[in-house]
């Protein structure tokens, strides 16, 4: 077996073609679409070539039954051209010359979905990042930029609906009862923003007018069944155009904008010029299906597709080892508009609880990788965390060093410079360099270096000299290919809050500057003396604040400390994050005490006094007060752990939690009736944090299996007011020992909504979340569900994604019986999707971090799973995990 090659961005050269004009034409059938491709060619000028002879033209193609190739209306003999599995050459062309090659493909076979496949019967495409491939032949590559127009011939009465980029420009009838739409996409594109679908759908209709006055219609087209779950959607759309002409100057460019929705999709959505794909689950929503969170699911992910029109399409990606000049960019443009949507508090501690948990745990794997790689073997298994979220951070730095005047100018001048052209990092960087001023190079490395940075604060305080220093000292661990790490630039924003809880004016230099700073650190280590403070008493140090940046930093802090900055911190981020620590500190005593075999362990009191005074304090933010009401999670204080201990995590949290709900337990009632709000059900921030309130008081009641607890959950799942209260009371049952309660709750659940394959995602994944020992047979069970299946994507992660990254303490049974069932799935989906194959096998490449015992299970799955003939997605994880 050949082993397939990495690709490398210091090999980057110029496309050796281009293409001035794409034409195809699609004679859609299940399982012989017929694709006839006319391309206009130019040979680049801008290409190195040694002679005067034409380069060969190299075109991709995979997947595909080649019928003819012509050449300026001549058809070539096979022996004119090279044909493999993966290419098509062609030598010895004019420099101008025109190119039609006639393929056929079997979308019905194609359970990848890459490229253009069927979805609950009707036809849809992925393009990104290399499926436009698996169509026709084509230099697929985002530097090839084309305008495209596109001819689809379909059965009528089975496929009333043809869409595809850009504006309608004819349509017709052809004989035997089908019919055409012609399209056409004046913007060049390179070919991964390609879609095309056809299928029975509905559409809900809507306009904006923008900014400088032009209508644009805009669709949502979905299965007549769905038709009440897309208000929400175009909400979310017609805010998002709204928030990128106000926040960025960035206009719509097309007359028409549609979303479809299909139910078989890899990925959230895709930013197709201006015929955007999602995944049902990131745009249908309603409240009698639908969870707070995945309203602001769709909200948010609705924002970063539309945002990728500017920051994607129009300025693209020269090469995919740019990916997070898109990406990156773009998160941190839906993170900042869904901020201004809803709670910006609340928005920034969840981006910032998922990044520390999941992308740290990326960033400290096996297959760790800088924001931007420097090599690949495929590159749809760099659609990341580090690539999309710290992808985010990087930009969020920039913006915060810059200000938001110099980072608009900034903005402005990449979108006006690259406008209508493919990209890099650099393009990025250097517009906000020009913009500003400011000098980049040490910053660069923030996207070249992996791994998480440590920062290890110290302070000391001389109450006579009247001064604090602050010594911080920076260091990024080795990460695979990258032993050696240069310091980087971090900026920490920080505070000194004195003994009354306010913040001390910080002079620096002898120079007075306010009372909040962000201090640059851009050595190996760094002292900062804050001089002319008054009184006794030693300020604390608040640092970090609002994470201003992607690191982890440790401070010697007490727990009076962070019981202190826990109430007093003036910055909100910093205040839930001293809670989190004092949290963790009380879990470690607990978790301690497992090892040594003590059951009996009592919590910390300071961690109970911190909690009273949250429940018993004037709620604000109610949001916040949620989140602070939250104690880490198993997966953030695994990532603690030099060796992760998952029993003693797994006890340390639920006894945690009981002690406290027996402690507070009258409170957590009252704060559960004072926030049991009755009415219509709307996704407000408002109303989202009163129920996620109350569902966190309910669910310390029922830690403890409290019997007001009990009824209260079973009224609230009986009252079905909304998904977000009969998910949470449902869970809390099914998760509780009362499967009494729990079990035919579960069955009527799913004689309601058998219909709905998204609530059914939802039953799938509170049963296997089931923390009793009982729950593999279920499992494996549900994997015979007529619901269940698995070449639908939502079922996967909905059932195995659920069970091996939520429900820790059974997927790393000590009998490897949690690690078999991942595997035996990672090596059916290895045949029927690799993409989800090379996803959902993340959890068993983590091996090292746990005790030797499990490391060998774990490992002696990847071994097995190595046995198979791997597609390059999977093949490329196992032997980064096992090297
Ligand atoms: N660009 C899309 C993500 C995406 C990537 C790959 C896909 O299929 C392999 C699908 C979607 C986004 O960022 O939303
Ligand atoms: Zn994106």
């Amino acid at each position: 077996m050949s082993q397939p090659a990495a690709i490398h961005l210091a090999d980057y050269q110029a496309p050796a073609w281009r293409v001035l004009d794409t034409r195809l034409t699609f004679d859609l059938a299940p399982s012989a679409t017929r694709v006839t491709t006319v391309l206009t060619l130019e040979a680049n000028p801008d290409a190195a070539v040694g002679s005067d002879a034409t380069p060969p033209l190299v075109l991709n193609g995979e997947h595909l039954t080649l019928e003819s190739v012509r050449v300026d209306g001549r058809a070539l003999a096979s022996d004119e051209y090279k044909l493999d599995e993966t290419h098509l050459t062609l030598a010895g062309l004019p420099a101008n010359c025109e190119l039609e090659t006639v393929v056929v493909i079997d979308p019905a076979a194609n359970t990848a979905l890459e490229g253009l496949y069927v979805s609950s019967g009707m036809f849809c495409t992925q393009c990104e990042a290399e499926g436009f491939r698996r169509i026709t032949y084509y230099p697929d590559r985002p530097d090839v930029m084309s305008v495209f127009t596109t001819t689809i011939i379909a059965d009528k009465d089975s496929y009333p609906i043809l869409l595809s980029n850009g504006n309608p420009i004819e349509r017709g009838e052809r004989e035997g009862g089908r019919h055409f739409v012609t399209w056409q996409d004046p913007h060049p594109k390179p070919c991964y923003l390609f879609a095309l679908v056809a299928g029975d759908l509905v559409k809900h209709d809507d306009s904006f007018t923008t900014m400088s006055g032009r209508d644009v219609a805009l669709e949502i087209w979905v299965e007549p069944e769905n038709l009440d779950k897309t208000q929400h959607a175009m909400n979310s759309l017609k805010a998002s155009m709204k928030w990128d002409e106000e926040v960025y100057g960035r206009e719509y460019d097309l007359d028409i904008f549609m979303i479809v929705a299909v139910n078989d999709f890899n990925m959230g959505a895709m930013e197709n010029k201006g015929l955007n794909i999602f995944n049902s689950a990131c745009v249908l929503a309603n409240p009698d299906t639908t969870t707070d969170a995945a309203f602001q699911r769709v909200e948010g992910v609705v924002a970063h597709e539309y945002f990728h029109n500017w920051s994607g399409n129009r300025v693209t990606c020269r090469d995919w080892f740019q990916l997070s000049l898109k990406e990156g960019f773009t998160v941190y443009r839906d993170q900042t508009f869904s901020a201004d949507m809803n709670s910006a508090p609340v928005k920034r501690i969840e981006d910032v609880a998922m990044l520390r948990t999941a992308q740290f745990a990326e960033d400290a794997g096996p297959t760790a990788h800088p924001v931007r790689p420097a090599s690949y073997i495929e590159i749809s298994n760099f659609y990341t965390l580090t690539i999309y979220e710290k992808g985010s951070e990087v930009v969020r730095m920039v913006a915060n060093l810059l200000g938001e005047e110099a980072f608009r100018r900034g903005s402005d001048l990449y979108f006006a410079r690259n406008d209508g052209s493919a990209a890099t990092i650099e393009d990025f960087i250097s517009a906000m360099s020009e913009a500003s001023g400011r000098d980049f190079s040490q910053f660069m490395r923030w996207y070249s270096q992996a791994g998480t940075p440590n920062i290890a604060a110290s302070g000391t305080f001389d109450a006579q000299a009247g001064t604090y220093s602050l010594t911080l000292r920076q260091s990024t661990p080795p990460s695979p290919g990258q032993a050696e790490k240069l310091p980087l630039v971090i900026p920490v924003r920080m505070g000194l809050v004195g003994a009354d809880g306010s913040d001390l004016t910080l002079t620096l230099d002898g120079e007075a500057l306010g009372t909040e700073i962000v201090l640059e650190l851009t050595e190996a280590e760094q002292t900062f003396v804050f001089t002319g403070l008054a009184g006794d008493a030693e300020p604390v140090p608040s640092l970090l604040r609002g994470f201003s940046a992607p690191v982890k930093l440790a401070f010697d802090y007490s727990r009076e400390q962070l019981a202190f900055l826990m109430q007093h911190d003036s910055d909100g981020f910093n205040r839930w994050d001293a809670g989190q620590r004092l949290a963790m500190a009380a879990l470690e005593d607990l978790m301690a005490a497992w090892q040594r075999g003590e059951q009996e362990a009592q919590l910390d009191e300071r961690l109970l006094a911190a909690y009273r005074f949250l429940l018993q304090s004037e709620a604000s933010d109610r949001a916040v007060l949620a989140e602070m009401l939250t104690l880490p999670s198993e997966a953030y204080i695994a990532e603690q752990q030099s060796v992760v201990d998952v029993d003693a995590i797994h006890w340390a949290r639920k006894t945690a939690k009981a002690q406290l709900a027996s402690a507070l337990r009258d409170d957590f009632v009252a704060l559960y009736h004072a926030n049991a709000q009755q009415g219509d059900y709307a996704p407000t921030f408002e109303q989202m944090a009163r129920r996620s309130l109350k569902n966190a008081a309910l669910s310390y009641l029922m830690s403890i299996e409290d019997e007001e607890g009990m009824r209260l959950s079973q009224a609230q799942l009986a009252a079905a007011h909304n998904m977000t209260d009969v998910r949470a009371a449902l869970t809390m049952l099914v998760h509780s020992s009362r499967t009494d309660l729990g079990d035919p709750a579960l069955k009527s659940f799913a004689e309601r909504w058998s219909h709905d394959p998204l609530v059914m995602d939802q039953w799938f994944s509170i049963q296997v979340t089931r923390p009793q020992a009982d729950v593999l047979d279920r499992v494996r069970f549900l994997m015979e569900h007529p619901a269940f299946s698995l070449t639908n994507p939502n079922k996967v992660r909905a059932l195995i994604g659920a069970f091996a990254g939520q429900n820790r303490v059974n997927f790393h049974r000590l009998d490897g019986e949690g690690y078999r069932l991942l595997a035996d799935v990672v090596i059916e989906l290895n045949r029927l999707n690799p993409e989800i194959a090379a996803r959902i096998i993340t959890p068993l490449t983590r091996y090292k971090r746990f005790d030797a015992k499990r490391q060998d299970l774990m490992k002696a799955e990847l071994e097995r799973i190595r046995g198979e003939k791997l597609s390059n997605n999977l093949y490329e994880v196992v032997e980064k995990a096992l090297a």
